[in-house]
């Protein structure tokens, strides 16, 4: 394996407890021999042992058993121990000794991790029996990777870590060791399925699909071991840009018959092959409305070519019209994805997983739950959210998302039932590249670890996530390495919302890389994300009543709640309402006010946590603490350009002035 690779949350450290003492794995199949040599490799460097044989020898300390469970398709056996499930797995202690029980070898996988995260724990103590399961059953992480550098968007489109881990100089990468190591820290954290390309797929990449289906195979390979599934992103018109067909309509028999052909050889190549995901009509993609059809019409179409081998398309609910007019106020990017999937419901395959942004507009710092998760209660769903940080800094700012996606996570659209439950699946735009630290900035792993776990769990509490996250990135962290990662990674993201767009009105980035305040950036454009701040006022009025109409498309309460600036809650008041600069919120602060305090705040905030970050010098690996102690400083400077920008524009904007009489510009 590479040395020079941060070991992320894996160090060897945290295999002490599990390489100090007597395992016995029992289990056939790639997954538990991946287990087998997890185990092997701990006991070498810690001395304890790698027990054979099929009974347990009464010097045993833990044993992991796998059933004959299936470890590809669905619906793992229970082999006589129990039905666990594909994934689950029970762990019991007792005496000092545990046991990891699962049905098959995926769970085997994550119950060996589970032990790992215990470390000394999953031994000590009082009898425990516990089983787990994974919430969703697909945990995906998209990689919005180019395989041929794109004049624009790079190696990697809103990629914050360098080149891509699975493609360099126009072809998949020849070692996979760093592949190899990335399935390995995806399945600690539970991750079990990866897309290798671009949503937006260009020339060169729609190829991966046929005649470069060779590289998109080295890759499932090298993440196989680790229980990770590997999907394509695919183009639409791929019948017509592969050739030969002059259509891509989903109704023509030839279309249909084209990409079961393709399939069935995508099949033959990559027997475990996870499906195709598609962003149709959207930003310049191609898609069935050309043809005059649906997008029902489109995913059904992939869908059944990939319904005979078990493999699902997901279909990107992300479609609205980014050619807007800025005069015409009747048009609302956050209703579009409501607006063209809801009436569909019903008309997707069983094989087709619609994937929806968690919120209407695009990864924000502060949007309300896409109204369309709980909307279309017979379609399946994928809840995406960007793990790389688009609109969150760019991983040169600290902003932990565990606290922003917990609580989509945990909104409940008809006011029972969370996002978390309703949801099939959960996906995240992947912060990887080919970066020594992963994610560029290294407590950007942070957010890759928290995603995971929370798609495990989407009921978890992010501060135990974090606390994992900090104890096996950091083993034997004493207490105060421990509290200063919780002071600067706990209210992160709470502090970038402060220096950047105010009260969920969102953007105000430069445009185009979407990095560094740019208050009208983006408010003459044919994006449709517009603030409209005047002498008077500010926000986008999404109301029933007087507005775009956007808030009557949640249900009942929700509906209600946004629809009044009395309720609506202060964090999302611009989203909804345009409101005077004197509009006193519920915090008791005017508009004005709040924007001046916050932006001032968010830096102070910022500035406060470099100090933290200075004091924790002697406690961090030299390297890794100089990346983040330079990136602070970067982000320091970042945030007083906010701060500057954004006050002097409302001030200038309002004529109000600070009531603390504090320098703005
Ligand atoms: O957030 C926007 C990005 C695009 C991206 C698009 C999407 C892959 O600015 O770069 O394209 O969303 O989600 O499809």
């Amino acid at each position: 394996m590479d040395d020079a690779l941060d070991p992320a949350w894996l160090p060897d450290d945290v295999f002490r407890a599990l390489g100090t003492r007597r395992t016995l794995v029992r289990g056939s199949g790639p997954l538990a021999g991946t287990v087998r040599g997890e185990v092997a490799a701990a006991c070498e460097r810690f001395g304890g042992a790698l027990v054979d044989g099929a009974a347990a020898p009464a010097d045993l300390v833990l044993e992991l058993t796998a059933g004959g469970g299936s470890e590809g398709g669905s619906g793992g056996g229970s082999g006589g121990i129990g039905d666990f499930g594909d994934e689950g797995f029970a762990y019991a202690r007792a005496d000092g000794r545990a046991t990891v029980t699962a049905s098959g070898g995926r769970g085997l996988l994550y119950g060996l991790f589970h032990v790992v995260r215990l470390g000394e724990a999953a031994f000590a103590g009082d009898p425990v029996r516990e089983e787990h399961r994974p919430a969703l059953a697909l945990r995906m992480l998209d990689h919005w990777d180019n395989v041929a550098v794109h004049p624009v968007m790079g190696q990697v489109e809103r990629g914050y870590a360098g080149g891509s881990l699975f493609w360099a100089d126009g072809r998949a990468r020849g070692g996979l060791d760093r592949v190899r190591a990335y399935g390995r820290l995806l399945a600690a954290c539970g991750i079990n399925a990866v897309c290798v390309n671009n949503v937006n797929v260009h020339e060169t990449e729609a190829h991966l699909l046929t005649d470069r289906i060779g590289e998109v195979a080295a890759i499932a390979g090298a993440l196989r071991p680790y229980g990770v599934r590997t999907h394509l992103s695919v183009t639409f018109a791929a019948p017509v840009v592969l050739g030969p067909l002059p259509t891509a309509d989903p109704l023509d028999e030839r279309v249909r018959r084209w990409w079961a052909g393709v399939t069935e050889r995508v099949y033959e190549t990559i027997p475990d092959f996870g499906g195709y995901v598609v962003k149709a009509d959207s930003e310049g993609q191609p898609g069935p409305f050309a043809y005059g059809r649906t997008h029902a019409d489109g995913a059904d179409l992939l869908a059944g070519a990939l319904a005979p081998y078990g493999g699902t398309v997901h279909w990107r609910a992300f479609v609205y019209d980014h050619r807007q007019d800025w005069r015409d106020r009747s048009t609302d990017r956050a209703r579009a994805a409501y607006d063209h999937f809801v009436p569909l419901d019903g008309e997707f395959a069983a094989n087709a997983v619609l994937q929806v942004k968690h919120g209407p507009m695009d990864f924000q710092v502060r949007e309300p739950v896409s109204p369309l998760i709980g909307a279309m209660p017979r379609t399946r769903l994928a809840v995406e959210v960007q793990a790389t940080q688009e609109y969150t800094g760019q991983q040169r700012h600290v902003c932990w998302l565990g606290p922003m996606w917990s609580e989509a996570l945990r909104f409940r659209p008809d006011g029972e039932v969370s996002v978390g439950r309703l949801a099939d699946a959960l996906v995240a735009v992947s912060n990887v590249g080919d970066d020594p630290f992963w994610t560029g900035h290294p407590l950007a792993q942070a957010n890759l670890y928290t995603f995971g776990r929370l798609a495990w769990d989407p009921a978890a509490d992010p501060g135990t996530v974090l606390d994992e996250w900090i104890a096996l990135t950091h083993p034997g962290a004493g207490q105060r390495l421990s509290e200063g990662l919780h002071a600067v990674l706990d209210r992160s993201w709470a502090t970038y919302e402060k220096y950047t767009a105010p009260l969920g009105v969102g953007f105000m980035v430069q445009p185009g890389h979407h990095y560094g305040p740019s208050v009208d950036g983006y408010e003459y454009s044919p994006w449709g994300t517009y603030h409209f701040a005047d002498r008077d006022g500010v926000g986008v009025d999404r109301g029933a009543a007087t507005g775009t109409g956007y808030a009557a498309q949640y249900a009942g309460p929700w509906a209600e709640l946004y629809e009044s600036p009395e309720t609506c809650p202060d964090e999302l008041l611009l989203f909804f309402h345009h409101v005077p600069y004197g509009h006193v919120l519920h915090s008791g602060k005017t508009v004005i006010q709040h924007i001046y305090d916050t932006h001032f705040e968010g830096v102070a905030e910022a500035e406060a946590a470099r100090r933290v970050w200075a004091g924790l010098a002697d406690l961090v690996e030299p390297a890794r603490h100089a990346r983040v102690a330079e990136r602070y400083e970067e982000q320091v400077r970042s945030a007083r350009e906010w701060r500057d920008q954004v006050n002097s524009y409302f001030l200038r904007k309002s004529g109000v002035p600070d009531e603390r009489g504090r320098t703005i510009h």
